[in-house]
């Protein structure tokens, strides 16, 4: 990704790829200048770094004051770097399209494509227009970071607190009045968001794109539209499994709320699921668990019963991190992340992870609480941390993850590695339960990760459609239930009022915050962990490896994550797997007990929807 420090935040730049452009090389080949020189694009590479690079320590740190401290000036401030930066962007983007036809080095190459190819959303050339996108992208960030549900007059609930809740209680008309309460945040969005659309757009066509689709799914080092299809293709892969899954999961249900809220031929009410969008559905656990008692591993218990705060359970993160031989983090994470929500002021609580001088000023905002959950997140928004420390000596355009799912994926597979026998290592666990418990611990951990690869899918098939016009403004939100339907087969608990806009109560929709990456995310993460584990030499199965402690392992991630995105995600994935394929056996095999667990339960099921 070039010239863009938060993976979450500065949503105006994206994660880059390069794509091989021919049709535009084509075009634009006869009206070109004869005389530019491979010299002249390196200049214009290099002066494009800097000049961007100029502009992102200011944008970075308007972003960061807006983001935790929400308010009128920081929004105002937020929104002029983005309109800045994006017309800077977008003005280099076009620019470069000069070169296509001129005859440059490889590496020249890549980095003009890295620059016509990565934009999340791209500024239209007037000014008006553009200052209007930027406006509504503030705007609609802000709208989702200060939103909150009130009851009453006097009872309001954050989105943290009903997070809380929806993991926790089993009141189904409480979860239904929090699902349906958390989503009044975002009619008001509605309209905004359309208006968005067309800008984009018209900023995407004006560097020769289609639409806006069109560049989400062509920064990928491939066409866009056999990226599309190797989405299908690993999808594919997977879908028994998580078929497999939502079948047990529903007779469970039905089982507990009755087959009335829950019938068995029909998908899924998402209310149920323990999480507010029904993405990851480990805190269900209880609900689905196994008859049989297995022992697993409360991580939730254990960092309560140890005392663990919030910065101790950063640091215990950060511990991981330095066993794999990573340098420990630098004074100034700790003095200027922010843990823990701010009180008397708004901010962004949805977790991220910051780099904001693009060398050493690393961060995470995140409102953290006290679970097994949010430990997991802390390990994920570290994982980028040090990827963006690993890349920080490449040029500007080169720091940036392979392709945005490794980026996502980094701080997943050093959590994949918190087993039990980790988790006695440093004391949160008396005992590693045996073998005959595996199934409940597959299950719990199955429930998070096998259930989100078509919720990280569904989310930007929508967008995809929405951009390319398929899906129009008054089908936003039946479009977005109709895929909800098709790849999760869940379905909204209650009929939508006609103002619903449903996708705008997932922050990644007002953040513009691409979300295939998390798709790919739960591919890769687990070829990583594969693939590190026989580095680190683990002869047990692979779901109880873990790599706390191997140097050998630590060095052979540093290696790939240094490359940054100076080389096509096939070779980086290459460089550490042996293979430049993505690749779903390995979450399939390391979840493979579970499959044939969960096949026994479901005999003589109807499943499907
Ligand atoms: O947004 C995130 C991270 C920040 S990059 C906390 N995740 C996705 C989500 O919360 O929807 C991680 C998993 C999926
Ligand atoms: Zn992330």
């Amino acid at each position: 990704m070039i010239f863009k420090r938060t993976q979450s935040a500065l949503f105006v730049i994206a994660a880059l790829g390069l794509v091989a452009c021919g049709d535009k090389q084509e075009k634009t080949t006869t009206t070109e200048p004869q005389a530019l020189t491979k010299k002249d694009a390196q200049q214009f590479v290099e002066k494009a770094q800097q000049d961007i690079g100029e502009l992102l320590i200011p944008a970075a740190q308007a972003e960061w004051a807006y983001q935790t401290y929400i308010n009128q000036d920081t929004a105002a401030l937020s929104a002029y770097f983005n309109e800045k930066l994006t017309a800077k962007a977008t003005n280099y983007a076009k620019e470069s399209a000069k070169f296509n036809s001129v005859e440059v080095d490889a590496d020249t190459r890549r980095k003009l494509n890295l620059m016509t190819n990565g934009l999340v959303m791209p500024a239209p050339e007037d000014p008006e227009k553009s200052a209007r996108l930027a406006k509504i992208g503030s705007e609609l960030g802000g709208m989702y970071g200060a939103g909150k549900y009130c009851r009453n007059e006097d009872e309001c609930f954050s989105l943290t607190d009903m997070s809380n809740m929806m993991a926790t209680e089993r009141d189904p008309k409480l979860l239904l009045e929090l699902w349906e309460g958390w989503r009044q945040v975002s009619p008001p969005m509605k309209a905004l968001y359309a208006e968005q659309t067309e800008l984009a757009n018209l900023g995407a066509q004006e560097l020769g794109k289609k639409d806006l689709s069109e560049m989400w799914r062509g920064s990928y080092d491939m066409e866009a539209d056999a990226f599309a299809q190797e989405l299908d293709r690993l999808w594919g892969q997977v879908k028994p499994f998580y078929e497999a899954l939502h079948c047990h999961v529903r007779a469970e249900l039905g089982e507990q709320y009755g087959e009335d809220i829950v019938p068995q031929d029909k998908p899924i009410p998402a209310h149920l699921l323990g999480n507010m969008w029904g993405q990851s559905w480990g805190n269900i656990y209880d609900v689905v668990k196994p008859q049989q008692e297995m022992q697993v591993i409360d991580v939730t218990e254990a960092l309560k019963v140890h005392n663990y705060d919030e910065v101790k359970m950063v640091k215990q993160a950060e511990s991981f991190f330095s066993s794999l031989g990573f340098e420990p983090l630098p004074d100034t994470f700790w003095e200027r992340s922010m843990f823990t929500k701010p009180s008397e002021r708004d901010a962004v609580c949805h977790a991220s992870a910051w780099n904001l001088d693009n060398v050493d000023d690393l961060r995470i905002k995140m409102c953290i609480q006290k679970n097994g959950e949010d430990f997991a997140t802390i390990h994920h928004e570290l994982g980028h941390n040090y990827y963006q420390r690993a890349y920080n000596k490449q040029p500007t355009i080169y720091q940036g993850s392979a392709n945005d799912g490794f980026h996502e994926a980094i701080g997943d597979t050093i959590s994949l590695s918190i087993t039990p026998k980790y988790l006695k290592e440093i004391g949160l666990a008396d005992t590693i339960p045996d073998a005959s418990n595996d199934i409940g611990m597959l299950l719990k951990l199955a429930l998070d990760k096998i259930a989100f690869v078509p919720f990280g899918l569904m989310v930007d098939q929508w967008r995809w459609k929405v951009f390319s016009g398929e899906i129009t403004p008054e089908q936003y939100n039946t479009g977005w239930w109709e895929l909800r339907e098709k790849y999760q087969g869940l379905r909204a608990p209650v009929d939508r009022p006609a103002d619903a806009f449903d996708p705008g109560a997932k922050y990644h929709v007002p953040a513009n915050t691409p979300y295939t990456r998390y798709f790919l995310a739960h591919i890769l993460q687990f070829q990583f962990h594969r693939t590190l584990c026989e580095i680190a030499g683990d002869e047990g199965p692979v779901h109880r490896c873990s790599i706390y402690g191997s140097k050998e392992a630590g060095t052979a991630l540093n290696n790939m994550l240094e490359m940054g995105q100076s080389k096509p995600w096939q070779e980086a994935l290459e460089s550490l797997t042996g293979k430049p394929e993505m690749d779903a056996t390995a979450i399939l095999d390391y979840f493979a007990p579970l499959k044939t667990w969960l096949d026994e339960q479901n005999q003589g099921r109807q499943c499907g929807w």
